[in-house]
């Protein structure tokens, strides 16, 4: 199906530190949409503004740090049913960041490990092995791209939702490639 109200552009911005082990920050989110799931950093391009203006705005707002920005995604969700949404969102990724991470009102930033770690030979410890990437946790069609995102393969991608009877988005059909 097609978008029924005008589809809004939107930006997500993930930060990645090289490791080893690989890490990707993420953030829980306290509030608003999608409040609970483990996301990037992001949100509404304002009038007047680049797609990567924002997502520079976004994360320095969100978690506190600036970053040398990516864009390495464009990603379309459509939902059918009520409430009605469409998103276009940006996605950006940076190899490290400048500043302090906080946690602010919306979002709380944590670090995960993006490589698989069970059977790494290194002599890490495991007190500096973060806990893998939430996927049950976070919106679903994120494990689809993120691998995409953290080997630095651009991608798009379109992901149509439902409202399920218990209120809940439910993933129908997607498409996610290189
Ligand atoms: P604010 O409410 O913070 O912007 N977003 C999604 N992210 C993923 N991974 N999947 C989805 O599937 C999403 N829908 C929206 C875009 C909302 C933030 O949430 C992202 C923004 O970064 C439906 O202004």
């Amino acid at each position: 199906w097609l978008p029924v109200i005008s589809t809004k552009l939107y930006t997500n911005a993930f930060i990645i530190s090289p490791g080893p082990p690989q890490k990707i920050l993420l953030g829980y989110k306290k509030r608003g949409f999608g409040a609970h799931f483990y996301n990037g950093f992001g949100g509404k391009v304002e009038a007047g503004e680049s797609p990567a203006q924002a997502a520079a705005r976004e994360l320095k707002e969100e978690c506190g740090v600036e970053a040398s920005l990516d864009h390495c995604g464009t990603l379309l969700f459509v939902n059918k049913g009520g409430p009605e949404w469409a998103f276009q969102i940006e996605i950006y990724r940076a190899d490290g960041y400048s500043g302090t991470l906080i946690e602010t009102e919306e979002m709380r930033p944590e670090w995960f490990s993006a490589a698989d770690t069970r059977f790494s030979e290194t002599s890490l410890t495991p007190e500096v092995i973060p806990p893998p990437i939430p996927y049950n946790s976070m919106w679903p069609d994120d494990i689809y791209w993120i691998p995409l995102l953290l080997t630095k393969l651009p991608f798009v991608g379109r992901a149509d939702f439902d409202t399920d009877t218990s209120g809940r988005y439910e993933m129908l059909r997607w498409w996610f490639g290189v």
